[in-house]
């Protein structure tokens, strides 16, 4: 999904024809929480500073349109046809203060019949990644202003009712966790734990993993905590396609609470982004964006289920354990981990969150939601959406289907889904970080 500077030059051969072989298979919230006082973190290395982010690298304007409700662009006939069903167009709602930049004008997107969607906090910038907290506020960490966020609800109308800095100056914050009470953060070279006392943070901060690989192209980092309650790492690699010199990177990494125990889980994740629990089976499933500069339609995008030790592909091997034209060579695929859903190459998915609230109909319930970011290198542009992936007994049901589409409009992307949270009101909340906003999508009945 992103070009592979910072790596060792790739020498990429126009094989671009391993064409689209693999394309499928496959309440209430009642906030307590004071107003936090602003938390600084010391001064970061500058030269770390100046590295731009991936996402502000030249991304060639949209050519073409993508036609609403395109079910058969993600390849997701699947067994999930009956559900979430057709796309019907929704006016996004928008409340009047944040009638504004890109909400100045009406934006139509669609979802299935009876689901609303609304601006939930606007003008946020980058916004990336989310976790609700303890007293069921929504978290948002904005990288690019080395900010965390705090959104919190409390009269329970769906809107934001301010945005609350909880801590800043950070590198690149991008995954956050909870546990235990604290926030967990990951910066691009680090993981840091945030104190909070009554729901507020403290000021206090330890620094947990002190030592991730910094720097890259691929400069996020995500965590999670497991049901062993264990946190887990996910970093991606230096470069498009290459051999890492460092085991953590384009692997998930798992460490004790405090940082200690650290062991490589699992490797050959190219750049992992998104990392869910199944919230009854207690698996860890990850979303994994492919390599660039294979084509259009190679490799698909990869939803994996994550297992200790396994190797999951990458560099050597792409989609179902299709070798790769230069670091293939040698290499036995069939020694790793296939995908468990293969997805459209080049929609970038990133947060994905299996539905635990109980306000969207029941069939809903333990689906899992993923977003696409979206293609940067495609000749007609993909993603921006957010699609579900039909789960039953706790493994993948069928492909993806569309679930909310309608940011591609025209020639060009007005927004980027980025992350997926169900929230504390069985809402499912989508940060976007082209928009700058955090939508609430919930159901209203048909
Ligand atoms: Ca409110
Ligand atoms: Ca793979």
């Amino acid at each position: 999904m992103r070009p592979g500077e910072g790596g060792r030059p790739v020498r990429v051969r126009a094989a671009a024809v391993l064409a689209a072989v693999l394309l499928l298979f496959l309440g209430g919230c009642s906030f307590r929480l004071p107003l936090p006082g602003n938390w600084k973190a010391p001064g970061t290395p500058a030269e770390d500073r100046k590295e731009p982010p991936v996402e502000d690298r030249k991304e060639p304007p949209a050519p073409d349109a993508g036609a609403p409700g395109e079910s058969a662009a993600t390849g997701g006939a699947g067994g999930g046809a009956a559900l979430p069903g057709p796309l019907v167009p929704v006016e996004l709602e928008v409340p009047p203060a944040l009638a504004e930049g890109p909400f100045a004008e009406p934006r139509r997107l669609y979802l299935p019949a009876g689901f609303r969607i609304q601006v939930f906090a606007a003008g946020l910038g980058q916004a990336r990644f989310m976790a609700v907290g303890p007293e069921g506020d929504l978290y948002l960490s904005i990288p690019r202003e080395g900010r965390v966020v705090a959104l919190p609800d409390r009269d329970g109308d769906g809107v934001a009712d301010q945005v609350v800095t909880v801590a800043e100056g950070l590198d690149r914050p991008h995954g956050l966790a909870w546990h235990q009470g604290d926030l967990y953060v990951a910066e691009n070279s680090r993981v840091i734990r945030l104190e909070f006392r009554d729901g507020a943070p403290t000021g206090a901060y330890q620094v947990v993993v002190p030592n991730l690989p910094r720097g890259g192209g691929h400069w996020t980092r995500t965590i999670a905590f497991g049901p062993d309650g264990k946190l887990y790492v996910s970093a991606g690699s230096s470069c498009n396609v290459c051999l890492e010199d460092d085991p953590r990177r384009a692997a998930i990494t798992r460490y004790n609470p405090d940082g200690t125990g650290e062991e490589i889980y699992a490797t050959g994740l190219r750049n992992s982004v998104g990392l869910a629990f199944h919230p009854e089976t207690g698996e860890l499933w990850a979303t994994e964006n492919g390599r660039d500069l294979l084509g259009d339609d190679f490799p698909p995008e990869e939803i994996n289920r994550i297992e200790p030790g396994r190797h999951y592909g990458w560099p050597h091997c792409h989609g179902d354990r299709v070798p790769d034209p230069e670091f293939g060579r040698g290499f036995d695929c069939s020694a790793t981990e296939p995908p468990a859903v293969m997805m459209q190459a080049h929609s970038a998915p990133l947060g994905l969150a299996f539905y635990t609230g109980d306000t969207f109909p029941a069939a809903y319930r333990g689906q899992l939601f993923v977003a696409f970011h979206g293609s940067w290198n495609r000749s007609v542009p993909t993603g921006y959406k957010v699609v579900l992936v039909p789960f039953r007994d706790g493994q993948p049901a069928g492909g993806p289907v569309d679930f909310l589409t309608g940011f591609l409009v025209g020639d060009r992307a007005w927004g980027r889904p980025v992350d997926l949270v169900v929230g504390g009101d069985g809402a499912l909340y989508l940060s976007d970080d082209r928009a700058g906003a955090v939508y609430r999508i919930r159901y209203a009945g048909e």
